[in-house]
């Protein structure tokens, strides 16, 4: 809802181009707590309502010169959807009645001999709507917040913050979708830890979500081109989507990851390889074809993981 915040303390502003009613409205308002500002037709009134931050309500008169009751609710509204607006009158007509609560009034009163009453319960209930609406307007936001932070948080890996491997699966399908489409090629790099169940049983399971998390960091800041993304694929996989990239472009990023994680230089006693933490690294590449899937590239590059094992660790291959 767009528009001023009507405040606690509500001062109303009466328009009527009678000088009389809007004494006799000022007065039943004024006696009952409302504080009151006034205007003769509905131009003064909105120029009244633009200047005085304090209206948090306004009852109108229909027939005025100038601008009158409908023309100044349409006005309104379109500066300000949510303030309210009471019209007291004589016209009875219903077609126009029914026009102005349409264009957004929230009351239609007329004037007759129980005024006093009529306009205080009106008030009452237009404020009392008002208030509901703001609040349910609250719950609705804090809602849609709350709903897009669980949206992240079911895309994202709980130990290391990077997308997790609902995300890979979804992310990875759109892209080769597109790659498909524009018949580009799409590169996919998988990346498993060297020797990590030692290290866990050398150095404790919280060391190994520590250095998970480091590797993680790690090969995100390697990747850092604009489109590509990486996710944990399972326990101490990850694997990256590399959209518009050819083979030998992926070859030079996983070389890339490869050397970023050896300068981290994360100690590792039992390794059958090295002195510190190391990764093996499988990369696949291709244009997609039209009746082929993700699955295939996946296939490709997770052989190339195992043969980058087979074959001494802590090398790339493809
Ligand atoms: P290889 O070089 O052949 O990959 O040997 P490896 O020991 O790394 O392979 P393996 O798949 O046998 O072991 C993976 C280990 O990763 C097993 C498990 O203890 C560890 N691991 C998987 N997920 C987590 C995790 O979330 N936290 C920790 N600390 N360890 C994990
Ligand atoms: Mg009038
Ligand atoms: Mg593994
Ligand atoms: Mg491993």
């Amino acid at each position: 809802m767009k528009g001023k915040v009507v405040p606690e303390n509500l001062k109303i502003l009466v328009i009527d181009d009678d000088p009389f009613v809007r004494a006799m409205l000022g007065e039943i308002l004024e006696s009952s707590g409302y504080a009151v500002a006034t205007a003769s037709d509905g131009t003064a009134g909105l120029r009244r309502y633009s200047d005085d931050p304090e209206i948090g309500m306004i009852i109108s008169d229909m027939n005025m010169p100038e601008m009158n009751g409908l023309a100044f609710v349409k006005a309104l509204r379109q500066k300000d959807t949510g303030m309210p607006v009471i019209i007291l009158t004589v016209n009875t007509e219903i077609e126009l009645a029914l026009e102005t609560i349409r264009s957004g009034a929230n009351d239609y009163l007329l004037k007759d001999e129980n005024i006093e009453d009529t306009i205080l319960i009106s008030v009452q209930k237009v404020l009392t709507m008002y208030r509901l609406e703001q609040q349910n307007i609250r719950l609705i936001e804090d809602l849609a917040r709350k709903n897009k932070e669980l949206e992240r948080l079911s895309f994202s890996d709980g130990l290391t913050g990077i997308p997790n491997r609902r995300y890979f699966d979804e992310g990875g399908k759109q892209e080769w979708g597109r790659a498909l489409r524009e018949q580009i090629p799409l590169s996919l790099i998988m990346i498993d830890i060297d020797d990590f169940k030692s290290y866990n049983d050398a150095c404790g399971h919280q060391m190994g979500d520590r250095c998970l998390q480091q590797v993680a960091h790690t090969l995100q800041r390697s990747l850092r081109r604009f489109g590509d993304f990486i996710a944990r694929y399972g326990g101490e996989e990850f694997a990256a989507v590399l959209p518009n990239t050819p083979l030998n472009g992926a070859l030079a990023i996983a070389e890339t990851m490869r050397s970023d994680v050896m300068a981290l230089n994360l100690s590792h006693p039992t390794s059958a390889i090295s002195d510190r933490i190391t990764i093996s690294i499988g990369v696949s590449s291709a244009v997609p074809a039209r009746n082929s899937d993700l699955s295939g590239l996946i296939q490709q590059a997770d052989q190339a993981l195992y043969q980058a094992k087979q074959t001494g660790r802590n090398q790339v291959a493809a």
